[in-house]
């Protein structure tokens, strides 16, 4: 069962509040118990339109709680998919002002870039591969808009998935590099947090992707040719705060850094 359209309304009107007001909220389902996945991917679509409306574009997808380790830190255990805009974009080593983000953690990613559209029930990860232009080691900072990012599957797919910013390195073919295999190591201020492989985000990262596009053709969408696709933390997500930085480097691939001011 869906929630009644007004209900959607005023609680993306909730969750953009919060955002921009970096005020964190008790999870939506503690007083919207009716508020399931699919009510939730509905308040995602009503969120992502304020944002577009207010003159963001739409310049990819992202996948989250794709890694075991993403999945045991949330206590939520499956995939979830959400969008990214222009506004989240961040240069490699830009500084990023701490004060604009609520309670903001980073995670290393493997991020694609789609040469074709991508649609289908059945799209498999050869075939994400195959309309791939290049990948990129990526950092995605991601804030919870609810408190201590406290949240149950609903409320993390009504908020985007977290989404908030996400740095990009140089772009590379993925021709020949196996990105299952390829090591990447986490480091803030120099010193390793964590290390992982490709393999991290449910055994393939364009088995990732492939899972997102998969789930959108319920909905009769897909993603399109130019779009950014990030498949998900590979280790577990750091906090951060001013004054630190958070570096990335996928074997083959290169790193990419942000710092936070
Ligand atoms: C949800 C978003 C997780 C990822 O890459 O796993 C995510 C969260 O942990 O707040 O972006
Ligand atoms: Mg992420």
């Amino acid at each position: 069962m869906t929630l009644p359209p007004a209900t959607i309304d005023r609680l993306a009107d909730r969750l953009l509040a919060a955002a921009d007001a970096r005020e964190a909220l008790e999870p939506l389902t503690a007083t919207t118990p009716d508020l399931d996945v699919a009510s939730a991917y509905e308040l995602q679509d009503a969120l992502v339109a304020r944002l577009l409306a207010r003159g963001e574009r739409l310049i990819g997808a992202k996948l989250g709680l794709t890694s075991r380790a993403k999945q045991v830190e949330m206590g939520v255990h499956e995939p979830i998919g959400g969008w990214l805009t222009d506004a989240m974009l961040v240069a490699d080593g830009e500084a990023v002002r701490a004060a604009t983000l609520g309670q903001p953690r980073v995670e290393p990613e493997i991020a694609f870039r789609l040469a074709r559209d991508l649609a289908g029930a059945d799209v498999t990860a050869d075939e994400v591969l195959a309309a791939t232009e290049v990948v990129m080691p990526a950092i995605e900072i991601i804030d919870s808009r609810y408190r201590a990012f406290k949240f149950t599957l609903p409320d993390v797919v009504a908020d985007n998935a977290s989404a908030a910013r996400f740095a990009l390195g140089e772009p590379v073919s993925p021709a020949g590099i196996p990105l299952d295999l390829v090591g990447v190591v986490f480091e803030i201020d120099g010193a390793l947090v964590a290390t992982a492989a490709g393999a991290a985000v449910l055994g393939h990262p364009a088995a990732a992707v492939a899972w997102w596009v998969r789930r959108l053709a319920a909905s009769g969408r897909g993603l399109r040719a130019g779009e950014i696709v990030l498949s998900g933390a590979l280790t577990g997500a750091v906090g951060i705060e001013a004054g630190s930085s958070a570096r990335a480097t996928v074997d083959r691939l290169g790193s990419v850094e942000v710092r936070f001011t």
